[in-house]
């Protein structure tokens, strides 16, 4: 990704800045930007949103993926890069394809329901990964399949009672009541009829008679069920259906998301969170963006009165912030808002660091609530070769310069050291932007940042 998307990134964030958008410190859409992501899958959990995503590899002609990514946000806007928990790798019996999943919370513990290739049969399979921690990491639980019908997509809903449910499928549509242990299920994988009724009606394919693809995502409000779904492919479009039950019957309700984009494949997961409804989906926005090069973006959108749907479309912009981001506690370099020409990578020191910096890039951070103001910085740096300087902007790449710290060669890209530098002008809320300068090659990795 950094030799496909560095210096685009610097232009398109400006493209965006000064054409797409009202403002530059509403350009974050899609939310990452360091690598190609799909298919999102929210859970709110302790007041955090994580978000997993499967990861689409650069130059991709296929749906190559093999590993899956971890986000989190308590913002909606500035958003900590958590790396990635679980890969192909994870499955001793799983080969490729490493596709859209699902995580559920039980009991303590976190469980990642994932499509993957089945080596012995070279036909997709259903996983289900465990971990302790939202971020992982995450262990095959079972090591072997949970279902293994070559269908895709799994989707869990725990229902009011506690019975949970798993939903796959495409082209079909299939349910099975799972455990309370979450990594077996009782009675066998059932059908959900695809009536046109229930799910819309295609036309010009009569080996799918109705609008539904893939990508189920089943939740309940107000004691309505909801079936989220990719349709008619191709491209997909998001619909959904009602049921006043788990397990239907299922009346089909209309276009949530039209085909926009970019992308010939959508994928939505929705979530309620810090008193909003926030929609989750991928397009193609990003540089050498695609069908196959996807990113995750979200918008806000408030429910009818009657329960319905609104239309949803793709915007640059993104959900307005939630609250401010306190620049007076450590924060981690790769919590950000948007970041040009740079990646992240696991950190020595543990978590992730921001890495790959070069001359001109910068990372965005938004609504950070200075008050009074700040006196100083200091960041958690390392360099292999003679450093360079951290700017520190507020309002955009180029706006005033409230300090500047130079970092010197540290001996390696994993030997931290700390910087300070003084500051000035940092006063009230503002979107602070750190700014990369220097020679040429990479310059230095960033860990954390605080002010004082
Ligand atoms: O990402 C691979 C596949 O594309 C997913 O499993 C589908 O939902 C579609 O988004």
């Amino acid at each position: 990704m950094r030799s496909v998307l560095r210096t685009v990134l610097c232009v398109v964030s400006l493209l965006l800045a000064a054409v797409v958008v009202p403002s530059a410190a509403r350009a974050d859409n899609p939310i990452v930007q360091t690598v190609y992501t799909a298919d999102p899958a929210p859970l709110v959990h302790n007041g955090r949103l994580y978000l997993y995503t499967g990861h689409d590899e650069d130059g991709s002609t296929y749906f190559t993926m093999r590993d899956w990514r971890v986000y989190s946000t308590t913002d909606m806007a500035n958003w900590t890069d958590h790396g990635s928990p679980m890969s192909l790798a994870t499955f001793a019996w799983a080969d490729a394809n490493a596709w859209a999943g699902h995580v559920a919370y039980r009991n303590g513990r976190f469980y990642w329901y994932v499509p993957v290739r089945h080596r012995a049969t070279g036909s997709m399979a259903i996983g289900v990964a465990v971990a302790d921690s939202p971020t992982g990491p995450f262990r095959d639980a079972i090591g072997r399949p949970l279902v293994n019908n070559n269908e895709i997509d799994p989707n869990v809903f725990i229902d009011d009672d506690g019975q949970a449910y798993l939903y796959w499928g495409n082209p079909r549509l299939w349910y099975v009541r799972l455990n309370q242990d979450m990594i077996s299920y009782s009675g066998s994988p059932t059908q959900i009829p695809l009536t046109t009724a229930g799910f819309g009606t295609r036309t010009g394919n009569a080996g799918r008679p109705t609008l539904y693809e893939e990508g189920p995502w089943v939740f309940k409000r107000n004691g309505l069920y909801y079936n989220v779904f990719a349709a008619e492919c191709c491209s997909e479009f998001i619909g959904y259906s009602t049921a006043p039950g788990p397990t239907g019957p299922w009346t089909y309700r209309g276009t949530i998301m039209p085909r926009q984009g970019g992308s010939f494949t959508n994928h939505a997961g929705v979530i309620d969170y810090k008193g909003g409804s926030y929609f989750f989906y991928h397009n193609g926005a990003l540089p050498g963006g695609g069908g196959f090069t996807r990113s995750v973006a979200v918008e806000k959108f408030t429910y009818n009165g009657d329960g319905t749907f609104p239309t949803i479309n793709m915007t640059a912009a993104g959900p307005p912030q939630v609250g401010t981001l306190h620049p007076y506690v450590r924060q981690e370099a790769e919590t950000v808002a948007w970041a040009s020409g740079v990646e992240t990578e696991p950190s020595s020191a543990g978590g992730m660091n921001v890495g790959y910096i070069e001359n001109g890039d910068h990372l965005k951070v938004k609504g950070v609530a200075f008050g009074g103001g700040a006196s100083s910085f200091t960041a958690r740096v390392a360099s292999a070769t003679s450093g360079g300087r951290i700017e520190l902007r507020l309002g955009s790449p180029t706006g005033a310069l409230a300090g500047t710290c130079t970092v010197g060669g540290t001996g390696g890209w994993q030997t931290w050291t700390s910087v300070t530098c003084p500051v000035s002008g940092a006063t009230g809320t503002r979107d602070l932007y750190l700014r990369f300068t220097g020679g040429s090659g990479y310059l230095l990795n960033v860990d954390w940042w605080r002010f004082t």
